[in-house]
């Protein structure tokens, strides 16, 4: 039944009948939208989704549940790996549904997105004790090739060499060297690294400098 006036025709037990007016009042039916359906972001920043509705008790699914701090609320983070498109459902306590999208396009800035420091102090005092690679979004990143050469060209650290180095992320310093070679604490000085990272859009890049150990 659409919504509006209706004009009714009662009848009696005997037969009397008589008018009568029905009002049909339009249904509340659930409104969905996003409040930003697109977002151009940089890798490691984070887009502030919000899917805004004209009632209450509603439930929320963002789709798909990844890179977000909750897929279940109206006004989910983002911080995303790749591009992606989330659908978001509504429904509502009568069971209605609505759907709505957002885009989310990823640029990487390569040289920005980690940080290779250019000293260390392996001292045992808890401070830059371990040469490794920094970033600010390590899950997104992995370290391909790490390898440290002293002064002689002899390779002090290498990455293959770790258990796990398949799945090797920055920020983690198991995957880093803690100024040892060969059971005995290396020289003073300068070192040469080279450190290879995939992005993910699948860009390897190289990195290539000295690091200063300082005893
Ligand atoms: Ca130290």
């Amino acid at each position: 039944m659409s919504p509006g006036t209706y004009i009714v025709q009662a009848e009696s037990d005997e037969g009397c009948k008589e008018d009568t007016t029905v009002y049909v009042l339009p249904v509340n039916e659930l409104q969905l939208r996003v409040e930003q359906d697109y977002f151009d972001i940089i890798l490691g920043e984070y887009a502030p989704l919000s899917a805004k509705v004209n009632k209450t008790d509603v439930e929320f699914l963002w789709e798909p549940g990844i890179w977000l701090n909750d897929p279940l609320i109206a006004d989910p983070v983002s911080r995303p790996v790749q591009s992606v498109i989330y659908t978001v459902t509504a429904t509502d306590n009568n069971g209605c549904t609505k759907t709505d999208t957002v885009r989310i396009d990823i640029s990487i800035d390569y040289d920005a997105s980690l940080f290779i420091p250019n000293a260390f102090t392996p001292n045992n005092d808890g401070v830059n004790d371990v040469f490794y690679v920094r970033s600010n979004f390590p899950e997104a990143l992995r370290i391909d090739y790490f390898r440290i050469f002293d002064k002689y060209n002899e390779t002090v650290f290498d990455l293959a060499g770790l258990e796990g180095h398949e799945n090797a992320v920055p920020e983690d310093r198991f995957f880093g060297w803690d100024g040892d070679f060969r059971g005995e604490k290396a020289e003073a000085g300068s070192y040469r690294f080279t450190i290879s990272v995939i992005f993910p859009d699948g860009i390897n890049r190289t990195y290539a400098g000295t690091v200063q150990l300082i005893r």
